[in-house]
């Protein structure tokens, strides 16, 4: 029997088929820093409560999985930071039996959602293949977590820190759909368009419910990717994002940061370099992620 801690607010929307989005605490651990990542936090669980949809959370709290977190338990996680594990598939029997607290990844979230029956999930970006990923072998659980557990996550396309095209030809191979929202070229997070064409481009939340719908019928396991890029006013130019990755890279390789500390320090090292702005793009695309997720499964709710 697994051991879930689901919020009352949550289980209520559970139990009336509500429709309901899970939020990854990996940004807030890991992604952003201090007080931003929980002021970020609560506001990602406000805009999903605005557009209709109950707003779930989702951490390991003293070894339990919890599906919707009390302030104090956000607060945990958003400001003890160091003692909080990054949790993903390989890593939950580890935090669990340790009763550790740990933040979910997005393949982590993905888990989690699955067991609480949570169907939609909104973040920031995922991890993928990333550079030099033929030979390092670094290609995030997320990709695999895609191909086999059954949740949409709504995400700002992949940082260019990652091979955006392996990345999808990763995904292509497990069968993972890729949906572009009103777009046909993957977003790169900070940006609004790569280079990338996408072979699904769609253009409201209805016709992302239909397609979800459709994949059902056909018990084709695996979650679909959304893609919403960064709205425009955030979208940042693409010279401008280069360099500070080419630069955050740099640092990485001479500093020898390697595994699972990979993304974390990209991602600090980016704020770092761009004086913050980044942060504030980063923070600008989650709450357009949210919305729309919040949008999916209301109308995914409505047509099941
Ligand atoms: N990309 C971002 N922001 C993030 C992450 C990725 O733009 O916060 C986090 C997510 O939790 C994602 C994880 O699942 O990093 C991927 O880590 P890794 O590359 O170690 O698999
Ligand atoms: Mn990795």
């Amino acid at each position: 029997m697994v051991n879930l801690k689901i919020h009352p607010e949550v289980q209520k929307a559970l139990d009336n088929h509500l429709p309901i989005v899970a939020l990854e605490s990996t940004i807030i651990s890991h992604g952003m820093p201090y007080p931003q990542n929980i002021e970020t936090a609560k506001e990602c669980e406000a805009i999903i409560r605005k557009h209709g949809a109950t707003p779930a959370t989702i951490a390991i709290i003293d070894g339990v999985i919890t599906v919707g977190l009390t302030n104090e338990e956000l607060e945990k996680i958003a400001i003890e930071t160091k003692h909080v594990y990054k949790t993903s598939r390989r890593d939950f029997p580890y935090v669990i039996s340790q009763k550790l607290d740990g933040a979910l990844t997005v393949s982590g979230t993905m888990i989690a959602a699955k067991l609480a029956n949570i169907k939609f999930f909104a973040t920031g970006g995922i991890g993928g293949v990333h550079r030099g990923g033929e030979t390092s072998m670094d290609i995030s659980a997320d990709l695999d977590e895609l191909g086999k557990t059954d949740v949409t996550v709504i995400c700002a396309g992949a940082k260019s820190i990652l091979d955006l095209g392996k990345t999808l030809e990763y995904l292509e191979t497990k069968g993972v759909p890729v949906i572009g929202y009103q777009t046909k070229k993957l977003p790169a997070f900070y940006t609004r368009e790569s280079n990338f064409d996408l072979d699904f481009k769609l253009d409201t939340p209805e016709a992302i419910a239909d397609f979800i719908l459709s994949k059902e019928s056909l018990h084709l396991s695996g979650g679909t990717l959304v893609c919403n890029p960064i709205p425009e006013k955030y979208s940042f130019p693409k010279k401008l994002i280069d360099d500070a990755i080419d630069q955050a890279l740099a640092d990485m390789e001479s500093l020898g940061v390697k595994g699972k500390e990979t993304t974390p320090f990209l991602l600090k090292r980016i704020v770092e370099i761009t004086g913050g702005k980044s942060l504030e793009a980063n923070i600008a695309l989650v709450y357009n992620n949210c919305k729309l997720a919040a949008q999916i499964s209301k109308a995914y709710t409505e047509r099941k």
